[in-house]
């Protein structure tokens, strides 16, 4: 398993503060700025988008990673990628054509992952692995923040790391929803290293930006991780 990284998920931001949050959240030492693009379609809820990413990209340095929650993915892979993206992860409900869109993505410049929800089996990857670079699992149903973790992902993520460490290649695995300074352990410990933070650790009400960051990274060292030991 490769080394933790913590993503700020953006639209947990405070909007009317958005230039103070993105430099706390540098100060405070994350690793990724965590973009949520949706439809309104594909989720029933709107969120950023790449004017939003060209404004980031000019007050701040970090990386962004882009989770497209849209349909028709394919229409928005060029123009999220020069708005700045490092990393674009599409969902494979999202598309008919999962190979091809990876290949897409690494085309122009960018790593690429695949989102899966909550109810879509790990098989779906089995002949797109040589494809990835990252797996994200979502542990709620995507399109809003502030749910509760589902508990059975907890499995999937086990699963999940089992299948990414049998290719032998050092792919990330991404959990998404509710990845709390309680549940971020559990995650960990069942082979996530990639933790997207929002209203329930990084922007928790009641805690600054940097405590946030603080604790939920130091609650992620201190879990190893136990995939190869969990039952299914
Ligand atoms: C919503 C989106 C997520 C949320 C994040 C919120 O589906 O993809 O990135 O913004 O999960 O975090 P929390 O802690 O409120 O669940
Ligand atoms: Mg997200």
């Amino acid at each position: 398993m490769g080394p933790i990284r913590i993503c700020a998920s953006l639209a947990c931001a405070d909007y009317l503060q958005l230039g103070r949050d993105l430099a706390l959240l540098e100060a405070a030492g994350v690793d990724y700025l965590h973009i949520d693009i949706m439809d309104g379609t594909f989720v029933p809820n709107l969120a950023l988008n790449m004017d939003l990413m060209h404004a980031v990209r000019s007050a701040t340095a970090l990386p962004m990673d882009v989770h497209l929650m849209v349909e028709h993915p394919e229409t928005y892979v060029t123009r999220v990628a020069e708005a700045g993206a490092k990393i674009i992860v599409v969902h494979e409900e999202s598309t008919r054509h999962l190979q091809r869109l990876l290949a897409q993505i690494h085309a122009v410049g960018c790593a690429a992952g695949v989102a899966l929800n909550p109810h879509t089996s790990l098989q779906v990857l089995d002949y797109v692995l040589d494809d990835l670079d990252l797996l994200l699992i979502m542990t709620v149903n995507p399109g809003f923040q502030g749910q509760r973790l589902i508990p059975q992902m907890l499995r999937k993520i086990a699963d999940g790391r089992r299948l990414l460490d049998a290719t032998g290649r050092d792919l990330g695995l991404m959990v998404d929803g509710n990845v709390s300074l309680q549940n971020a352990g559990d995650m960990v410990r069942a082979g996530a290293n990639w933790l997207v933070g929002g209203t329930s650790s990084i922007f928790m009400a009641g805690m600054t930006i940097a405590e946030g960051v603080t604790r939920l990274r130091a609650t992620a060292l201190a879990c190893p991780n136990e995939s190869a030991s969990l039952a299914r």
